[in-house]
């Protein structure tokens, strides 16, 4: 079975971007692979955040992956800060690392500049601690959404740069992303992906998005000039709706244009939004049903999983770069 990585910071609200360009992949995934999955709270602290919320967040997070379909039988379930092997993988791998390949880095050239002064050194440092999550369990796989494939590229890097210098230690991973759904767009503007920290709501819809605001988002979604539906790159907000409107209702994107032939956006975009809502509101009943102490459980039982194998890499590591 092939070994799997993979995470989701606890930071904002989750978006039916994350769910398909990164969960949905894990629950198809998991029946194939040995799944190690993540809460990646010490990312999430590379920004500030309030602690009471990123605890409720953290929390969150992992009920998300439990409604979503992950199964703890099948998956390993953790926060990352209940095994500590990660910190201090990263701190070693920081040793081995470059400025010039962090320097690189676009998600950092964004988040810094939003940052401005106050830019902590956790933030540039940010995908070095990625690899180090990936890098202590073997990972062959990594499904994520596309913009987190540079932070991939550097836990290859780093490595093939730690077995030529050490000798043979760490499993060089793939990131692997989906064709459709690796980049969610903008509703409010499809030449950017969706984002939780857009500054309009009306960019994304949010996993606990009710009915009616997923058909007030939906009815404000950008398209383009023209009346038809079409699936076309010249009609980017168009072409992300019909992609959503894809994953979500089990349809191609061809079919989806024959059914809408004739008919204008308002009957589209009212389709739309019931299917987003025919996966939603189930998905928010199992959501509501899974209790604080159900989840913690089963987070306290992945950590004892997860530690006894990052304990075992950290002590090749150790060896390996000479720590008595
Ligand atoms: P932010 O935009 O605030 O940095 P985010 O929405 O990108 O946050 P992350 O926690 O960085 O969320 O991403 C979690 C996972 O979801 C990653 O695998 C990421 O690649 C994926 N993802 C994020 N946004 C999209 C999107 N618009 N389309 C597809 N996948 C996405
Ligand atoms: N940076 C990722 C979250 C993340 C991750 C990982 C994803 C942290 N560590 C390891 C895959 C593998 C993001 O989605 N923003």
């Amino acid at each position: 079975m092939q070994k799997l990585f993979s995470g989701v910071q606890p930071s904002g609200n989750l978006h039916i971007g994350n769910y398909l360009g990164a969960v949905k992949q894990w629950v198809a995934l998991q029946e194939q692979s040995e799944s190690i999955l993540c809460v990646e709270d010490l990312h999430a602290i590379t920004v500030p955040q309030d602690p009471e919320v990123l605890r409720k967040k953290t929390l969150e997070i992992a009920k998300i992956y439990l409604a979503s379909g992950i199964d703890p039988a099948k998956s390993t379930l953790f926060v990352q800060s209940h095994v500590s092997a990660h910190s201090e993988l990263a701190w070693i791998l920081n040793t081995i690392a470059r400025m010039g390949d962090l320097d690189k880095m676009t998600q950092y050239k964004d988040k810094s500049q939003k940052e401005g002064e106050t830019t902590s050194i956790g933030l540039y440092d940010y995908p070095v601690l990625m690899a180090a999550d990936i890098l202590l369990y073997d990972t062959e796989v990594v499904p994520v959404g596309d913009d987190q494939l540079q932070h991939i590229e550097l836990a290859r890097t780093l490595a093939r740069r730690f077995n030529e210098r050490f000798g043979e230690t760490f499993v060089v991973p793939e990131g692997r992303i989906q064709k459709e759904g690796a980049r969610i767009m903008g509703l409010d503007d499809p030449t950017k992906k969706m984002s939780k920290s857009a500054p309009s709501e009306y960019n994304y819809i949010s996993l606990t998005d009710d009915e009616e605001t997923v058909l007030r988002k939906v009815k404000k979604a950008v398209t383009d000039s023209g009346t038809d539906i079409t699936y076309s790159d010249d009609r980017p907000g168009l072409k992300n709706l019909i992609n959503i409107y894809s994953l979500f209702g089990d349809k191609t994107p061809d079919e989806i244009v024959t059914m809408y032939e004739g008919q204008g956006y308002g009957a589209f975009k009212t389709g739309l939004a019931s299917v987003i809502s025919g996966f939603l509101t189930p998905f928010q009943e199992r959501l509501a049903a899974i209790s604080d102490d159900e989840v913690k459980a089963i987070l306290e039982a992945g950590a004892v999983k997860a530690r006894a194998q990052a304990e075992a890499k950290m002590k090749q590591v150790r060896e390996r770069v000479g720590l008595l």
